[in-house]
């Protein structure tokens, strides 16, 4: 409801449920990844309370200038949703390319770094905002072949509760949410890689992007206010 909400890796997925899911909700929306093709397509369908910035959000320039862009257009920035995420290379660590080790870390967490360090002023300026960041249960157990994927998120999980502790008495409320698996392209690149159980499982068991979107949707609203922690598990399995 005239609220700002900028959306990392909007293009599909969880980012896509969640911009339309916001945007029905009243909010003004800004949807962010690296390909234009996808976010301008959305933005369009959902109309004048969207836009699309091109970003990649393992560049801090970039990150810096979509927040620009998204004060500019709409005059604030309420709530930050750090997305944009990704598994690829999977791969043994022993036999890993180290510079698919270091894209990922670029994304999952300096990209979360970059959108908070970007996005934190703005909020402080304005007496408060939501800073909600997609983890994962990766997080808390060693998955195969996901070494990248799983420091990356356990790192976000801890970023998140520095800024809790800097920023809560500003009226900053920074949040994980935790999904398990969830259907969207990224679990069809992880069944291509046949490695571990999560590749197993089949589709029907997969939660749907729109129950992510959902609960972050929760996770701004007034019920959070008062809620202490700084970590919501959506998981459905073991990891
Ligand atoms: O993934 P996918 P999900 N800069 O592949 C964008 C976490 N998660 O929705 O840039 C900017 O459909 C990319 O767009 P493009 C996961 O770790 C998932 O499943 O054009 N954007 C696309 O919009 C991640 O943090 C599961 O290629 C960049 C989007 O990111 C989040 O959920 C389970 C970018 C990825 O869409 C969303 O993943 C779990 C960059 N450098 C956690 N690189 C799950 N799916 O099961 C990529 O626990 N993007």
């Amino acid at each position: 409801n005239g609220k700002t909400v900028l959306i990392t890796g909007a293009s599909r997925g969880i980012g896509e449920s969640a911009a339309r899911l916001f945007a029905e909700a009243g909010a003004n929306v800004v949807l962010v990844a690296r390909s234009r093709g996808d976010i301008e397509r959305i933005a369009g369908e959902i109309g004048d309370q969207a836009i699309a910035v091109t970003c990649d959000v393992s560049d801090y320039d970039s990150v810096q200038a979509a927040v620009d862009t998204a004060v500019a257009k709409f005059g604030s920035l309420d709530v930050l949703i750090n997305n944009a995420g990704l598994v690829e290379p999977i791969s043994h660590l022993a036999t890993s390319d180290p510079a698919g080790w270091d894209k990922v870390i670029d994304v999952n967490l300096k990209g979360v770094y970059y959108g908070m360090r970007a996005a934190m002023p703005i909020m402080q300026k304005a007496g408060g905002g939501s800073i909600l960041t997609i983890s994962s249960g990766a997080a808390h157990g060693p998955v195969e072949a996901w070494s990248h994927y799983c420091a990356s998120k356990a790192g976000v999980n801890m970023l998140t509760r520095c800024v809790d502790t800097e920023a809560r008495h500003q009226g900053i409320r920074a949040i994980g949410l935790s999904p398990g698996t969830v259907a969207t392209e990224m679990q069809r690149e992880i069944k291509a890689s046949g490695i571990n159980p999560v590749s197993q499982m089949d589709w029907s068991d997969h939660i749907p992007p729109e129950w992510v979107a959902r609960c972050l949707l929760w996770m701004c609203g007034p019920e959070a206010d008062d809620w202490v922690g700084n970590e919501i598990s959506l998981r459905d399995e073991d990891i």
